[in-house]
């Protein structure tokens, strides 16, 4: 085999994993326009991509319904002892996994393929950014990865030059033998699919499945779970957040990272088109944030993807106007419904039903079919350059200075609208506790909450006591430079279940106040839960809601509150000794308040 890169380390990489998987063919991805082509005609003869007549250069696919989701039971963090690994994660021995993995992938790309795909995480050549190469089967994963990644001939020249990268494999698991014909979403059945990581030593193994965070490994594997690792060790943040800007009538700009857990509309704050007078927002990154504290000792931040992999059910001119106008082109399309004129078509869409469709398993749909016609996890793959709202300084290469952190989660009840931490530790208690209701979207019991610290849960590959520790870390390091901390939620009920607050554009109004009060602008009250805004601090120009409702939405009821802490215990219980004492402290603090 003829060495493909300069880079030793990749070439003998490449060497060993063809000499395991067997491939028919390897091939180095570039990155560029012809190659992204080459891959939809293939795609396009195997029956999987199904060009969309309404929509120029994009295509639907359709997955095996087995494969439609991450799957977070088979998703593994692999260190030398468990306690590593923490209370959040499932854990298997490295030396057990590598076995078990090293025999699913023996043959695995025979009749296939191997794609090489060079990527950088960030801006190329970025102080923030960082260098992978994901080795898959599937050219899926690759036309994915061209625009959720920066692939490119640059990439490779780095690579050249020895600069050092994460490797990312991923195969779906399903060899070809010879005449045998492909289906059109091959994987494995769902025993054999695992999605392993080895933060020791930067390493990700993925097997079996070839949808979203599964297999796409620059996303959650590499630009979260591995990434949270290295950042602790180096002294940075990698964490599950949006980035925008607001530009207030003055011009002056904040820079805001929000972490949300699952169906709390993160995409649709990264795009928001604010409601409020002479206020701008504009989007820098949907999903993932890598900050580090620059000379000035502030806190910078970069999005280290260069597309949207959005959820499409729900997505409509009404909740996220600017991502629909992301889509008209060159988009990937995964699990949407199909219409009849050769478009896309989702739940919550638009109001008008169509009297037929093919649904994403590839049947005739009815309004009166039993199903949804789209999946509930859907997903649009789209370039960020498209966005109509993206800031011209999302790819800086020195990131943006961030001023306001927000915590957030779905509860009907008990937490009110917008609050201010009191300090940075404070502000780390609440993006430790931070918790939301479950809906139809997500998995369990409808209803029921659920703990997602910072968001990150499904994705801090390390022990989350040791997280919380680096957080404050961080804090200390940043001191009065460090960004304030707010939590929100915008789902607050009213006791006849109707939505207290608008939400979505009006959000801004929420922001602004962020902004304000980082100004010394605007003032605020002092509650046992943190600083709440005072009377007619918040803008409520036009919005139009009662000074009851407004009431009802900002109520902190100290009986309910009371009521949170035994669970609060019991949340943190499960760290142990690693739960660090200035966290315990904010608990009792907290109890103290609440009387
Ligand atoms: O994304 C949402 N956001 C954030 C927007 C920037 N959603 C959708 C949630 C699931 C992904 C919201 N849903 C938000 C919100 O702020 N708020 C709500 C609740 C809500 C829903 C509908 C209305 C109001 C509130 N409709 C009317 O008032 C007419
Ligand atoms: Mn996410």
């Amino acid at each position: 085999m003829p060495a493909l890169t300069k880079n030793e380390k990749l070439n003998n990489w490449i060497k060993e994993t063809a000499e395991m998987c067997r491939p028919d063919d390897i091939y180095l991805c570039n990155g560029t326009k012809e190659e992204y082509n080459l891959m939809i005609e293939k795609l396009k003869a195997s029956g999987s991509a199904i060009p969309l007549k309404k929509r120029p250069n994009s295509y639907l696919f359709r997955s095996d319904p087995s494969d439609v989701a991450r799957i977070e039971d088979h998703t593994f963090i692999s260190t030398s002892s468990k306690d590593e690994a923490g209370p959040t994660n499932n854990w298997i021995d490295p030396v057990e996994l590598k076995n078990t993995m090293k025999n699913l992938y023996k043959g695995c790309m025979k009749g296939r393929t191997m794609y090489v795909i060079p990527f950088s995480m960030g801006p190329v050549g970025s102080p923030i950014s960082k260098i992978g190469v994901e080795i898959t089967d599937s050219p899926y994963v690759v036309i994915s990865m061209h625009v959720m990644t920066r692939v490119s001939s640059r990439v490779i020249e780095l690579l050249n030059a020895g600069e050092d990268f994460i490797p990312c494999l991923h195969s779906i698991g399903a060899p070809l033998d010879k005449g045998q014909t492909d289906v059109q979403w091959p994987c494995a059945p769902i025993e054999k699919k695992y999605i392993s990581h080895f933060p020791e030593e930067n390493l990700i193994w993925s097997y079996g499945s070839g949808y979203g965070g599964n297999a796409l490994l620059g996303k959650k594997c590499l630009g979260l779970r591995i990434a949270s690792a290295i950042a602790r060790r180096e002294g940075w943040m990698a964490e599950h957040m949006v980035i925008l800007r607001l530009t207030n009538p003055e011009g002056k700009q904040y820079h805001i990272a929000a972490a949300f857990p699952s169906a709390c509309g993160k995409t649709n704050l990264a795009m928001m088109l604010p409601s409020v007078k002479g206020w701008k927002c504009e989007c820098i990154g949907d999903d993932i944030a890598w900050m580090k504290i620059g000379a000035d000792g502030r806190l910078y931040a970069i999005n280290p993807e260069s597309g949207f992999f959005g959820v499409a059910t729900g997505t409509s001119y009404d909740t996220n106007p600017m991502a629909m106008d992301t889509l008209k082109e060159n988009v990937i399309f995964t699990n949407c419904a199909l219409t009849d004129d050769g478009d896309v078509w989702w739940e919550g869409i638009n109001d008008d039903v169509p009297s037929h469709l093919i649904d994403w398993k590839g049947q005739d749909w009815t309004p009166e079919s039993k199903g949804d016609a789209a999946h509930p996890n859907a997903r649009f793959t789209a370039p960020a350059s498209q966005c109509p709202v993206i800031c011209k300084d999302w790819e800086n290469p020195n990131g943006v200075p961030i001023d306001i952190f927000i915590f957030g989660g779905r509860r009907s009840s008990v937490v009110p609208l917008v609050y201010e931490a009191f300090s940075w530790d404070h502000g780390v208690f609440l993006g430790a506790t931070a918790a939301s209701e479950t809906t139809f979207a997500n998995i369990g019991e409808v209803g029921s909450l659920r703990r997602d610290p910072f968001a990150m849960k499904p994705f801090c590959s390390y022990n989350m006591g040791d997280y919380f520790q680096h957080w404050l870390n961080m804090g200390d390091r940043l001191g009065s430079k460090a960004p304030r901390i707010f939590y929100v939620n915008w789902f607050r009920k009213n006791h006849d279940g109707r939505f207290l607050w608008p939400g979505f554009s009006d959000n801004s109004r929420a922001l602004k106040w962020m902004c304000e009060r980082i100004d010394g602008k605007v003032g605020a009250k002092k509650s046992a839960i943190g600083l709440l805004p005072v009377d007619r601090g918040l803008d409520l120009n036009g919005i139009g809601l009662s000074p009851k409702n407004m009431e009802e939405l900002m109520e902190v009821d100290l009986k309910e509150w009371k009521a949170e802490i035994p669970d609060i215990e019991k949340h943190f219980a499960v760290f142990g000794n690693r739960l660090p004492e200035r966290l315990k402290k904010q608990l009792k603090e907290l109890a103290e308040r609440l009387g």
